[in-house]
């Protein structure tokens, strides 16, 4: 078969090859991708993350087996480490401190690294703390930089619960009014994040840009009346 040269081919390959995770192709296939002038948004939003969802439904049927997720997991982080420069160059004031971690128990980070990355673009200036951060870790933390917001995200039902656990330990420190709780990950609802006491939630990272931007404004004028 002959290369794909077209932007239409070089996403259904892309798409093609994250999902069997051909981790050096998807790289070649990135790095072709933007020699042609594509833009590093139309191949994270019309190939790579579509292919990871594909890669999930595939889990849920049980045709594709943990190996398979991990593979798939990190041709797409691959993919990710040559665009993440391109999608955070954008040269703005920092606008705030954020604060990131996934919760502990869970070692998903492609969702929270994709936020980072936006954030970055945005004009944050970006903590992470990695995966499995227990509740004291973000306390310490908190402490130590003083972010204008912390995020907490989780991949499984079974790690959800680490919100409450996380919020339950700031309050506990003293800390829970000096921060604002943003809370995401593919199981996470409005509805969840209300019930634990979140600040705010977000379905993906352009929203959690923007609702991270409202929540700090919203914070910054009340804090000035
Ligand atoms: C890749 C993957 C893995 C990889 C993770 C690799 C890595 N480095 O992340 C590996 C193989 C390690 C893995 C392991 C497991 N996984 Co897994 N995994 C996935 C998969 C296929 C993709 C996840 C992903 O990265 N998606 C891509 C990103 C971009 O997702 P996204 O939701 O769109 O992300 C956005 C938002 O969530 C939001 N967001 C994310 N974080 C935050 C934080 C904040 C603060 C905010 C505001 C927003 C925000 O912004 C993101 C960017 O736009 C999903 C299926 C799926 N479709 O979600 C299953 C899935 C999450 N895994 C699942 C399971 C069951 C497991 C295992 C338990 C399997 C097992 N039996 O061992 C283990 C658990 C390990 C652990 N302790 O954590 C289930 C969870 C089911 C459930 N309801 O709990 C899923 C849903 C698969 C399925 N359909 O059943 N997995």
């Amino acid at each position: 078969m002959s290369d794909p040269s077209t932007p239409q081919e070089i996403l259904r390959a892309l798409y093609d090859e994250t999902l069997v995770g051909n981790a050096p192709r998807v790289l070649e296939l990135t790095r072709t991708g933007l020699d042609s002038g594509m833009t590093p948004e139309s191949m994270l939003f019309e190939a790579l993350i579509p292919s990871l969802e594909e890669v999930g439904a595939r889990f849920e049927r049980g045709d594709f087996f943990v190996p398979e997720m991990l593979i798939a997991g990190r041709a797409m982080s691959g993919a990710l480490d040559v665009l993440r420069p391109l999608l955070a160059d954008t040269g703005a004031d920092s606008v705030g401190t954020f604060l990131m971690g996934t919760v502990k128990g869970d070692v998903h980070d492609i969702g929270k690294n994709l936020v980072n990355i936006m954030l970055e673009g945005a004009g944050f200036h970006v903590i992470d703390l990695g995966v499995q951060v227990a509740p004291e870790k973000f306390v310490a933390a908190i402490e130590e930089h003083r972010p204008d917001v912390v995020g907490f995200s989780a991949f499984l039902t079974t790690t959800m619960p680490m919100f409450k656990a996380n919020i339950n330990a700031l309050t506990k420190a003293g800390l829970r009014d000096q921060v604002i709780v943003m809370v995401g990950g593919a199981p996470v609802t409005q509805e969840y994040a209300d019930a634990v006491g979140a600040d705010g939630y977000a379905a993906d990272a352009s929203a959690a840009v923007k609702r991270a931007k409202e929540l700090i404004q919203r914070r910054r004028s009340a804090m000035t009346v």
